[in-house]
């Protein structure tokens, strides 16, 4: 999920680009407002900590892009595309590294494993809204 100050810095088309490009396929997408009712749902886990209200705050605050990836180790890969949570530690080459500076505006979401994946992609989207389908470069990505 690019997160709303992702969308509103114009960084919607740079995060596709490393996902598209490191040979993950997109099976769902769209733009849209997360509800305080999903961001609860999505962030369940982080309740009572100090930066809850905030954080709940943030990713309501505007428009963002999710969306769902398939591939090999895609959770493991699309994390480390991602960056560390906070961007003091994220690398350069990272999303995180190259684009933010507070982990409170770390511009992306990404799910920590197979099964949130699934938790969290529910949350955002019905079965309808995924396309199941062949991409041609399969072939020259795995062996
Ligand atoms: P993740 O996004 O890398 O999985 P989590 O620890 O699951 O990191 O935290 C979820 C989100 O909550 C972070 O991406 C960040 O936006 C926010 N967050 C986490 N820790 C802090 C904090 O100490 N201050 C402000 N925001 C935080
Ligand atoms: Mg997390």
């Amino acid at each position: 999920m690019i997160k709303p100050d992702g969308v509103q810095r114009g960084l919607v088309g740079e995060v596709i680009r490393r996902i598209e490009k490191v040979g993950f396929k997109i099976i769902a997408m769209k733009l849209h407002k997360v509800t305080m009712e999903q961001a609860e749902k999505h962030y369940a886990i982080h309740k009572g900590k100090p930066f809850y209200e905030g954080l709940l705050e943030y990713i309501t605050s505007g428009p963002v892009v999710s969306m769902i990836v398939e591939g090999k180790e895609a959770v493991k890969i699309t994390r480390k595309i991602v960056g560390a949570t906070n961007p003091v530690d994220a690398e350069p080459g990272s999303i995180r590294g190259d684009y933010s500076l507070e982990i409170g505006r770390n511009i992306i979401h990404a799910a920590d494993s197979p099964e949130n994946a699934i938790i969290e992609y529910k949350i955002y989207f019905a079965e309808e809204e995924f396309e199941v389908y062949q991409k041609s470069d399969e072939v020259w990505i795995y062996e």
